[in-house]
């Protein structure tokens, strides 16, 4: 890896640019930054079939895209600390957490970001003015919050019966975030893993940044806007290599692990099965929330059939430490289901990383997404 060196390309506003971001800056990888336009849009596009930031290309012309298989990747790849814990227990614990928070976590962020009118305005200009440009940038954020408002919101399961339950997600993870790191610096103790890298992308970029939720977070959660700049600003030698890990067993874990075997895992099964029956939208049923006729996400169910593989591949041990990790939330149930048959995606060899320069994947480029963008995968 000594002679190569990256080119991260990304948006200071983007979600899951904000989680990669930190992550390099934490593993001391070499990158530089090229920001988003509609040219390097189409290009990441064109290298990888995804229309979707962040993404990396090397020196040597590999591609790197997907933040979840990005970092794994790169784990591989860079020494020091481990990000994903060696014990395969809390490695599967904290993988969880990541997709909770990259998935979950998203729709919140939505409705944060564009539900109140101070943060629709700041942040469609800036996003227009950065993919269109700047004379456009108004009026192209304009739209581009519509379609955000009607892609994850509106149109994806929220209404009237459930928009404030949406809304207060973020007081809930406060709730939980608060009461952890008043008593430790990261997610898992001591050091920061892909659990904090998870929650770092709405965290960041998103709620800690937006006009309306960054006020909210400045004011009720302190100890989550201070772990926002100790995260951003993490590095490896100044932390050292002595790690401490803490198991998910302290009180303050218990709404989160219900929210996660009650709500998300129920949801990534509710979505495998409606892919599976070729049903397009499905009405999901989860313990604090329901969304009518939400949307079938294909790439969810690849987050669910990885889920379900990495489950399996832990010892029987393994898997029953994590599965009483969840035991007083009542989540016996959830955790059976990632025991059972594997769900397919068909999505493996798209997310297969890296792209080596000069390979040839089967990559169809599509017209709409081209001029349009993409807004799901
Ligand atoms: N699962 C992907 C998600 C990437 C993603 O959704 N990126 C957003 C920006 S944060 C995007 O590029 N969206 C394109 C669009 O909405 O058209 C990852 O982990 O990298």
């Amino acid at each position: 890896m000594k002679d190569i060196q990256w080119t991260l390309y990304r948006s200071k506003i983007s979600y899951f640019s904000g989680k990669l971001e930190a992550y390099l800056k934490y593993k001391n990888v070499p990158f530089e930054i090229s920001e988003i336009n509609r040219h390097s849009f189409n290009t990441i596009y064109k290298h990888t079939g995804v229309k979707k930031m962040p993404a990396m290309e090397s020196n040597h012309g590999d591609w790197l895209f997907d933040t979840t298989p990005t970092i794994a990747w790169l784990e591989q790849q860079y020494q020091g600390v481990p990000v994903i814990p060696d014990d395969p227990a809390l490695a599967f614990i904290a993988l969880l957490i990541e997709d909770y928070g990259d998935e979950w976590l998203w729709r919140p962020a939505m409705w944060w970001r564009w539900v109140p009118m101070g943060s629709r305005r700041a942040l469609g200009w800036i996003i227009g003015s950065e993919i269109i440009e700047e004379k456009l940038g108004r009026q192209a954020g304009w739209l581009f919050a519509k379609r955000q408002m009607h892609e994850w919101l509106w149109d994806d399961g929220v209404d009237k019966t459930n928009e404030a339950t949406v809304r207060d997600m973020l007081f809930r993870e406060f709730d939980f975030l608060e009461a952890l790191l008043e008593d430790q610096p990261f997610i898992l103790g001591s050091h920061p893993s892909v659990a904090d890298y998870g929650y770092f992308g709405s965290m960041f970029r998103h709620f800690g940044n937006d006009p309306d939720s960054a006020e909210v977070m400045r004011m009720q959660a302190p100890n989550t806007y201070e772990w926002l700049a100790r995260l951003w600003n993490a590095k490896q030698h100044k932390l050292g290599d002595q790690t401490t890990l803490i198991e998910p067993t302290a009180d303050y874990w218990q709404p989160l692990l219900d929210r996660i075997a009650n709500d998300y895992l129920p949801y990534l099964e509710q979505n495998a099965a409606a892919y599976i029956s070729g049903e397009k939208r499905f009405n999901y049923k989860g313990k604090h929330i329901n969304f009518n006729k939400t949307k079938t996400t294909h790439y969810r169910v690849w987050c669910y059939e990885v889920l379900q593989q990495k489950f399996q591949n832990l010892s029987q041990n393994d898997r029953k430490r994590v599965t009483d990790m969840f035991q007083q939330v009542g989540g016996a149930t959830s955790l059976s289901h990632l025991n059972s048959d594997v769900v397919i995606s068909g999505m493996n060899d798209i997310y297969k990383i890296p792209i080596k320069a000069g390979e040839k994947r089967p990559i169809k480029t599509n017209l709409a997404v081209l001029l349009g963008g993409q807004a799901r995968n």
